[in-house]
């Protein structure tokens, strides 16, 4: 598949289970602006069959490089960003993994015996990150055990291998010079931010500045019925030059580290 329709089709799913995300885009293109995206994100497990390694290999495919390896310890979560070689205006990839093997017995066994029961060939597909959850119905008791333990563990659970969120390119935008201007606006029309570590994660020094609307939440169907679980966001990253006069194209930990839980259930019943 080429990149621009692989991207396209990606941003389809992604936009069908998060109806905040075309709700922001009309409403700044309704302003007059014209969206364009920093950056995608993917989550996936550490196993040998899901790894940042297999998810990488379409991305690589393409013609995308890794270029920056981030730790999360107290998520107990790595991540590397890749960038495409010749193609400044593609986005970034951003794909980060549980570290499993970090977490109790419990955690370990219930990712390996969901992985199990999913035919290795599908992991192995080039567009794998279009099919979601590629395992059975998810158990709401599961879910929960695994939230326990780490709410990205149980999100991957139920949501799978997706963009978790797309990224406004905020330097692009024409009428919001600065990130707080368009904080600004997207709580004027009803958004609520992901509010962990301040609304603007980053600073100009760190040539970095990130928010993100909070997961929407989605109806999903669990072998005990329908209950709500979050989706994904929005995110939107203001970048700054570095000395060489490029804008800086990486991701800074402690930021990514407060990202991650737009899609954490312990925010939405805050
Ligand atoms: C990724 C969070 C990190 C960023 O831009 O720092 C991130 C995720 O939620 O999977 O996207
Ligand atoms: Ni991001």
């Amino acid at each position: 598949m080429n990149s621009t329709l692989f991207f396209e089709e990606l941003w389809k799913h992604y936009a069908s289970k998060t109806p905040s995300a075309n709700k922001v885009k009309t409403l700044l293109e309704g302003a007059g602006e014209t969206v364009f995206n920093d950056h995608i994100a993917i989550r996936t497990f550490d196993d040998s069959r899901t790894n940042i390694e297999v998810i990488a290999k379409p991305f690589l495919a393409m013609g995308y490089k890794e270029i920056n390896e981030y730790h999360f310890e107290a998520k107990k979560l790595y991540a590397k960003h890749y960038e495409h070689i010749d193609n400044p205006n593609a986005p970034k990839i951003f794909i980060s993994q549980l570290l499993t093997n970090h977490f109790s017995d419990a955690l370990q066994k219930t990712i390996k015996e969901v992985l199990d029961k999913v035919d290795t060939n599908i992991f192995d597909q080039e567009d794998l990150i279009l099919k979601g959850r590629v395992w059975e119905t998810p158990s709401y008791e599961t879910y929960k055990i695994l939230q326990s333990e780490s709410e990205y563990a149980a999100w991957m659970y139920v949501n799978g291998f997706c963009s978790n969120h797309f990224t406004i390119d905020v330097n692009k935008l024409t009428n919001f010079a600065h990130l707080t201007n368009l904080n600004d606006f997207l709580k004027d029309n009803g958004f609520i931010l992901n509010s962990s570590g301040g609304e603007i994660k980053g600073t100009p020094t760190l040539l970095l500045e990130q928010s993100s609307i909070l997961a929407d939440k989605i109806e999903m169907e669990f072998t005990e019925g329908t209950k709500e679980v979050t989706s994904c966001y929005y995110e939107f990253a203001y970048r700054y030059k570095q000395k060489n006069g490029q804008l800086f194209t990486g991701f800074i930990a402690n930021s990514a580290d407060k990202i991650f839980e737009s899609t954490d259930m312990k925010l939405q019943e805050a």
